[in-house]
């Protein structure tokens, strides 16, 4: 399968993050691109194809579709405002929240409080090649999708940053662009919605994807579905509960699986063959996947335990659904095991 990646996520390299009150080692690093793409490598696949030079008007409107003006406009300036009143030029971090939005934005907002407008963690931080590493990240997820527009059965977008905690108008998580639901967005929109009418949005990273469920919340036309760990103990904490099904239109077109701390492969395989029967109920022409691997046993943040044999079956599984898929990076922290995880997830699906 033909697979995408963004070179200039290399300029996007975080200092910290903050959790629990204290800086931290920042978990998403660049090196997990190098462990994917040497493993990919090791395992034969095809040369994954740089994201280089593309037409960035177009990546925006296809970004509107998904994130507002207002979000998608703060993310490009976001560092030059903050700099520009006084932020430490490290970084981009909230430390002031509106608390709540009734009264809306402020028109002019002091660069200094406009993250706390969008961002809902500290574990975000924008710094100068951000917005650029972001933009050829979604581009990536793009393409791959165009891939299977164009009749591929499959494709692959090596995303850095990741992009499923980002919503139509916030941002955390690592994430700053939904890079899977822009795949999404870009299936749907071929050949006028005729092509693909119906899309899942299949999230196996071991955190809830927010972001994804957040922009598709009211829609019918895309399932979302997402296994995660159970947000009642873990991150993101606020969402990824079961009773949240979905409003107006969209009502019942999302499933989350909220699942316990410490699950291992038996009770993962037997949710995730309960969600792909959902899938499957729900009659999509095409499915995205945004794969996370840090349900491994050996992930530094996730607290599941899958084994790594888990993966080629997970592979396998998501293949039985017989559909067209994109599959979008996500998650995934053991950097030892980042890129064998997720190539024996992809070859598990291409030799089903
Ligand atoms: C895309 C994705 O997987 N985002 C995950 C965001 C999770 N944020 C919480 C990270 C906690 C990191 N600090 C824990 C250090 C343990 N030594
Ligand atoms: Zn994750």
């Amino acid at each position: 399968m033909k697979t995408f990646y963004p070179p200039q996520h290399i300029e996007h390299q975080p200092p910290v993050e903050f959790w629990n009150g204290r800086a931290e080692p920042i978990s998403e690093v660049a090196v997990r691109v190098d462990s994917i793409l040497h493993a990919m490598q090791l395992a034969g696949m095809e040369n994954p194809l740089p994201v280089t030079q593309f037409d960035l008007a177009e990546t925006r409107s296809a970004l509107e579709q998904i994130h507002s003006r207002a979000y998608l406009d703060y993310l490009d300036s976001a560092y030059d405002h903050w700099v520009a009143d006084g932020g430490d030029p490290q970084g981009v971090m909230p430390f002031i929240s509106p608390g709540s939005r009734k009264h809306g934005l402020p028109e002019r907002l002091n660069g200094l409080a406009r993250p706390g407008a969008f961002a809902f963690d500290m574990g975000a931080v924008i710094v100068p090649g951000t917005a650029a590493a972001a933009l050829a990240s979604a581009q990536a997820a793009r393409l791959a999708a165009l891939e299977i527009c164009a009749g591929a059965a499959s494709a692959y977008a090596l995303c850095r940053p990741p992009g499923h905690h980002a919503g139509t108008d916030f941002y955390g998580g690592y994430c700053y662009l939904n890079n899977a639901a822009l795949a999404v967005e870009t299936l749907r929109q071929a050949k006028g919605g005729a092509l693909f009418p119906r899309v899942a949005l299949l999230d196996v990273d071991v955190h809830h994807g927010n972001g994804s469920q957040d922009i598709f919340y009211q829609r019918a036309d895309v399932f979302t579905i997402s296994l995660h760990m159970d947000p009642a103990f873990e991150y993101p904490f606020f969402a990824g509960y079961q009773s949240e099904r979905g409003s107006l239109a969209g009502e019942g077109y999302n499933s989350n699986y909220p699942l316990p701390l410490g699950t291992g492969d038996a009770d993962y395989l037997t949710a995730l063959t309960l969600a792909l029967d959902e899938i499957a109920y729900f009659g999509p022409a095409a499915c995205v996947v945004s794969l996370g691997v840090d349900t491994y046993a050996g992930d530094p943040i996730g607290k599941f335990k899958l084994s790594s044999a888990c993966y080629t079956q997970i592979g396998k599984r998501i293949a039985g659904l017989g559909l067209p898929t994109v599959f979008v990076q996500e998650g995934g922290y053991n950097l030892e095991y980042v890129g064998t995880l997720v190539t024996d997830v992809l070859i598990g699906f291409e030799v089903l």
